[in-house]
C-alpha cells in the first residue's frame, strides 16, 4: 500500500465508524454523549503517522479520531460507547473517556484543557526516566483560553519537555466563534510568547501535515523542547450529537461549503484509482460491521462491578 492508500484507509475508517455511530445513536444503544470528529479526521491521521507506537497521545472528549489513528482497539471503542463490559473502560467511561494504554492512548477527559497538564506531567516523567518518548497533547481552540494551557506551555518550554502541542482549531467552542472569545486570532503567537516554535497548518492536507509533523516530532525527540502545531480544521456535525446543526443559527451552511469541498477524505480519494478505493472501502466496512456486532453481543458489566475501579483498592 502506498502512503496515499494508507492515509485514505485511515481517514475513511474513522469517518465510517463515526457515521455508523451517528446512524445507531437514535436507537439509544449508545449510552454516552458523542462528540464527532467528522471533517477533522485528517489532523489525527497526519500527526499520528509521524509518531512511533511507543509515543503517547492525550486526547479530549472529541477523541474517536485520535484514539483510532494512534491504533486504539476498534472493538473496545464501540463496546465502550455501548456501555458494555468489553469496552476500553469496561463500559464505565463512554465516548468521552477512551483509553488504550497499549496503543499509547492516555485517558481522555470531558473537562476542557485538563489533559494538557497531564501530557506535560507525563513528558516530565519521560525526562526523569530518560526515555525518548514523545507526548502529543491534542486540544481545541477553546482550550487555549484556559489557564491550564498557559501554565503547561510555560512549564514545558522552561524545561524543554518532549511535548508536541496540537491544537485542532475548528473556530468554535461549542457555539462561540473564536473571534468572540479571543482578541487575536493567531494562536501560534500565544505559543511563541513562551518561546515555543509554532506553525499554522492546513488540517485538511494529510500528506503535508504528516511531513510537517515529522519534522516537529524529530525536533521534540532530539530534546529541542516542545513544539506547537495549530491545525486549521472544521467540524461538520453539531458540537455534541449525531446531527448537522446549520439551522441552529450560530453558523451557516455557506460558511461550511469551502470546508466540505476540502474534506480530507475527498482530497485523498481524488488521488486514488477508483478500483483501489472500492477495495479499501469494502475492507473497512467489514471491520466496522464486526466491531458493532462485537458490541451488540457483549454483555453489560455485572452489577457487582458498580464500584470496582472507582476507588483505589487496598493492596
Ligand atoms: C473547564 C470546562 N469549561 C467548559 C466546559 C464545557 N465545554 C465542553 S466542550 C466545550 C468546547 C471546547 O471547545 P474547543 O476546545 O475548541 O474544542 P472542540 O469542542 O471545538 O473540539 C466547552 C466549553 C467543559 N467541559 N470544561
Ligand atoms: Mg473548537
Amino acid at each position: 500500500m502506498n502512503q496515499t492508500e494508507v492515509f485514505y484507509r485511515q481517514v475513511l475508517r474513522i469517518r465510517r465508524v463515526e457515521e455508523e455511530v451517528a446512524r445507531v445513536y437514535p436507537t439509544d444503544k449508545i449510552k454516552s454523549p458523542v462528540h464527532l470528529s467528522i471533517g477533522q479526521e485528517g489532523v489525527s491521521v497526519g500527526i499520528c503517522a509521524a509518531l512511533r507506537k511507543t509515543d503517547v497521545v492525550c486526547p479530549t472528549y472529541r477523541g474517536h479520531a485520535l484514539y483510532l489513528a494512534k491504533g486504539g482497539d476498534l472493538n473496545a471503542m464501540i463496546a465502550e460507547l455501548y456501555g458494555k463490559v468489553t469496552g476500553c473502560t469496561r463500559g464505565k467511561g463512554g465516548s468521552m473517556h477512551l483509553i488504550d494504554v497499549a496503543a499509547g492512548v492516555l485517558g481522555a477527559s470531558a473537562i476542557v484543557g485538563t489533559t494538557i497538564p497531564l501530557a506535560v506531567g507525563y513528558a516530565y516523567a519521560q525526562r526523569v526516566k530518560k526515555t525518548d518518548t514523545v507526548v502529543a497533547s491534542f486540544f481545541g481552540d477553546g482550550a487555549v483560553d484556559e489557564g491550564a494551557f498557559h501554565e503547561s506551555m510555560n512549564f514545558a518550554a522552561l524545561h524543554k519537555l518532549p511535548v508536541l502541542f496540537v491544537c485542532e482549531n475548528n473556530f468554535y467552542s461549542i457555539h462561540s466563534p473564536q473571534l468572540a472569545r479571543q482578541p487575536h486570532a493567531n494562536l501560534c503567537d500565544r505559543a511563541s510568547s513562551y518561546g515555543v516554535k509554532s506553525e499554522q497548518l492546513d488540517g485538511c492536507d494529510v500528506p503535508e501535515l504528516y511531513a510537517r509533523a515529522q519534522a516537529a516530532v524529530e525536533s521534540v525527540r532530539a530534546g529541542d523542547g516542545p513544539r506547537f502545531l495549530e491545525c486549521m480544521t472544521y467540524r461538520f456535525r453539531e458540537h455534541v450529537g449525531p446531527n448537522e446543526d446549520f439551522h441552529a443559527g450560530y453558523r451557516s451552511r455557506e460558511e461550511a461549503e469551502p470546508w466540505f469541498a476540502r474534506d480530507p477524505l475527498r482530497l485523498l480519494g481524488q488521488r486514488l484509482d477508483p478500483i483501489v478505493r472500492t477495495r479499501i472501502e469494502a475492507e473497512v466496512e467489514l471491520e466496522i460491521a464486526d466491531a458493532f456486532a462485537f458490541a451488540e453481543s457483549s454483555p453489560f458489566p455485572p452489577s457487582e462491578e458498580l464500584l470496582a475501579d472507582v476507588y483505589l483498592e487496598a493492596q
